[in-house]
């Protein structure tokens, strides 16, 4: 089976690849135009029995001028700490309608973290280094996951039944809203396919010094 959706400059083809495999796990792969695989690519599941939120506590670092993680999924309700580990200040702000806030000028650690409980995407920036940049991604379901270095996730543990598919990468062309696909899971395992266009690179610090890092 095979499932092709154009959202707004955003194209995704998604390939039901195999079945039973193991226990209703699933797999979801991602790549971009030239089939390598993607990180930090977000996919939501929600179904119409979302069980209450389960929110967690994650950390969001500064760590040799850069954000750690790049993108991080959260359900709604999760707090966020944004440790220093640099030995410059950070000064660390969201203007994203879903979460606006801003921790001022700081080194080591913030003293309270910062909470979630609005579903949308929020876009980190720092005040002091205009190219440090991440995303947040706050969703409706507890079945939220960020795809990994070999553009990979995997839910252990899936019920059957509908779910709406909500798949997000930092450098789709607008909207910046996730596309969305019906997809049925099936009783086993499965692994889904899924492609995304991007436009744009992660953002990197400046390079130091001449020739190499
Ligand atoms: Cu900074």
């Amino acid at each position: 089976m095979k499932l092709k959706v154009s959202v707004s400059g955003l194209f995704i083809a998604l390939a039901l690849q195999s079945s039973a495999l193991f226990a209703a796990s699933l797999t979801i792969n991602i790549s971009n135009q030239q089939q390598q695989p993607l990180a930090d690519a977000v996919v939501e599941l929600r179904s119409l029995t979302n069980p209450e939120l389960k929110p967690q506590r994650i950390q969001v670092a500064q760590q040799q001028l850069t954000f750690v993680p790049f993108v991080s999924a959260i359900p709604a309700g999760s707090e966020v700490e944004f440790p220093n580990l640099d030995k410059t200040r950070h000064h660390v702000y969201s203007f994203s309608p879903a979460k606006q806030f801003e921790i001022k000028l700081y080194a080591d650690k913030p003293e309270a973290p910062i909470i979630f409980d609005t579903p949308g995407i929020i876009a980190l920036g720092c005040n002091i280094h205009d190219y440090m940049q991440a995303y947040i991604y706050v969703s409706e379901s507890n079945l939220v996951a960020v795809s990994d270095g070999s553009g990979k996730l995997t839910w252990p543990d899936i019920a059957p039944g509908s779910y709406q598919l909500y798949l997000w990468h930092p450098w789709q062309l607008e909207p910046r809203q996730p596309a969305v696909l019906d997809v049925v899971m099936p009783v086993q395992s499965a692994a889904y396919q899924l492609d995304i266009d991007l436009s744009q690179q992660k953002p990197q610090p400046p390079q130091r010094g001449f020739g190499s890092r």
